[in-house]
């Protein structure tokens, strides 16, 4: 851009902190985004370009690469990058989703850098067991590269006099394996509802952020008690699982669980390393997976290779700026991160996957089939689900297809399903608006609408689950 000054990447670089202002360069143009911080959507990640160039950054957090964005940067533009030191940054840099698994085209892709996907809705409930190459992606960086013979798992924190670690083959050799089902929902399903309401941030994701399968694997317990954990400390506050997957700063993704259920011999949480039978999908954690079951999907950590007895939760940007709730007035400027709950187990969840929305039916005796999931979080086992075609004014129960599990312990989702009749002499063409609810063993029943729901990252969309049709 004609006339504004020209800086070198060495000046760029002396602007690394709020003292000294921020500057990040891009391509040709330097920007100081001083001002920019406290509106950055992905919070204060953007210090760890500071003082430098923004594009190995842009290609881990590829959404940036927007015209909108660009045009919006633009605003903060100071300057341009001397012409020798252009491309600098990426001149050497190696894609870092050059590695990443194939995956099945079926899925429906809510970005591609890092992946994130979502079977469609229909396929979801034709099985109790989703199946591996079926099962919802949501990585938040590159899958890393994991080879079996090198991999390791180290154990160490509050008790543990010497940093204990472990090998793949130890894992599965030196502790019974304990097999689960269990239902794993990101804390983002269901999102494009919300953003219906008013725009939030984050992957505009449908009703299938969830997803059902068989784990298997040593429990977190013995392995803890075998580094000679000694459990009952009462320092011990939380449980810390790092992954093998790092974002250009080499930070890697993590997450923590309170040390009251991630130590709870009834919770099952498991260092699981195989899904379905087989070994664990590299896009769901290969080769070993935290499972904590009953708990939001971003504590289950994938390619744990670390796990931490701690006094206070992970310092990770995604338990401490990310993955927690604010109430529907609370915006960017006033939400304080720091006082929020992160979230855990999740709230009782439930969606029509059969007909889809928008769908043209036909009727069998009169009636409509609708099927679906619902799930709770915390092991809260579904006792009914509810089905109504008037706005809620009358109910009918569906079908409850579920394992046997206890009301406290019930990992797995319920597929339920459902004829309702529709009312006599109903017109072809007529439209028809399906609403599903579901209640769990403690009674929590799902919110009728989205409004008192709505908050910032669009997280916990669980209103009363609708789809319209046309009667064939
Ligand atoms: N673990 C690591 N290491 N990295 C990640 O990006 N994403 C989390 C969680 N564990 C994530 C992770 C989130 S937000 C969710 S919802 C689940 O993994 C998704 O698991 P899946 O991809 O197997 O469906
Ligand atoms: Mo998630």
């Amino acid at each position: 851009i004609v006339g504004l000054p020209e800086y070198t990447m060495e000046e760029v670089a002396k602007h690394d902190s709020l003292q000294n202002r921020i500057w990040v360069s891009y391509h040709s143009g330097v920007y100081d985004i001083t001002d920019f911080i406290p509106l950055h959507p992905g919070g204060t990640k953007i210090l760890m370009a500071a003082g430098g160039s923004l594009e190995p950054f842009w290609e881990m957090y590829a959404v940036h690469k927007k015209d909108e964005i660009l045009a919006m940067m633009e605003e903060y533009r100071i300057g341009n990058l001397r012409a020798e030191d252009r491309g600098y940054a990426t001149a050497n840099m190696a894609d870092p989703y050059a590695a990443e698994p194939k995956r099945h085209h079926i899925f429906q892709p809510r970005s591609m850098k890092p992946f994130n996907a979502e079977p469609p809705l229909s396929l979801l409930v034709d099985s109790f067991i989703t199946p591996n190459e079926l099962y919802f992606i949501r990585n938040h960086l590159p899958v890393p590269e994991v080879n079996p013979e090198e991999y390791e798992l180290e154990i160490s924190g509050i008790g543990i006099k010497k940093e204990v670690v472990l090998t793949l083959e130890e894992l599965k050799t030196k502790f019974p394996k304990h097999t689960i089902t269990t239902t794993i929902q990101c804390a983002g399903n269901r999102r494009s509802e919300i953003n219906k309401i008013k725009k939030v941030k984050g992957l505009d994701w449908g009703s299938a952020a969830i997803s059902t399968a068989q784990w298997s694997g040593a429990r977190l317990l013995d392995v803890l008690k075998h580094a000679g954990a000694d459990v009952e400390h009462k320092d011990i506050k939380h449980i810390e699982f790092e992954g093998l997957d790092t974002d250009p700063a080499h930070q890697p993704y993590g997450a923590s669980v309170p040390a009251e259920k991630a130590l709870d011999p009834n919770a099952d949480v498991l260092l699981a390393y195989e899904m379905n039978g087989e070994e664990i999908p590299r896009d769901h954690g290969y080769p070993v997976r935290a499972i904590v079951p009953g708990v939001v999907g971003a504590r289950n950590v994938k390619w744990v290779g670390r796990v931490v007895l701690t006094d206070e939760e992970s310092h990770s940007h995604w338990q401490r700026r990310d993955y927690k709730g604010f109430s529907s007035s609370c915006d960017w400027d006033t939400a304080d991160f720091d006082k929020a709950y992160s979230i855990q187990e999740l709230p009782v969840q439930s969606a029509i996957c059969v007909p889809s929305d928008g769908a043209t039916v036909s009727t069998v005796s009169g009636a409509v089939k609708a099927k679906g999931y619902a799930w709770s979080g915390g092991g809260r086992k579904i006792i009914r689900v509810d089905v109504s075609i008037d706005q809620g004014k009358t109910w009918i129960n569906a079908k409850l297809n579920q394992d046997d599990s206890s009301i406290y312990r019930s990992w797995a989702w319920t597929l339920w399903e459902a004829d309702i009749p529709l009312p006599e002499n109903t017109k072809p063409g007529t439209q028809v608006e399906v609403i599903c609810k579901a209640v769990d063993s403690s009674y929590n029943v799902q919110p009728e609408t989205f409004e008192p729901l709505w908050n910032i990252r669009g997280v916990l969309a669980t209103a009363w689950h609708r789809v319209t049709v046309t009667i064939e």
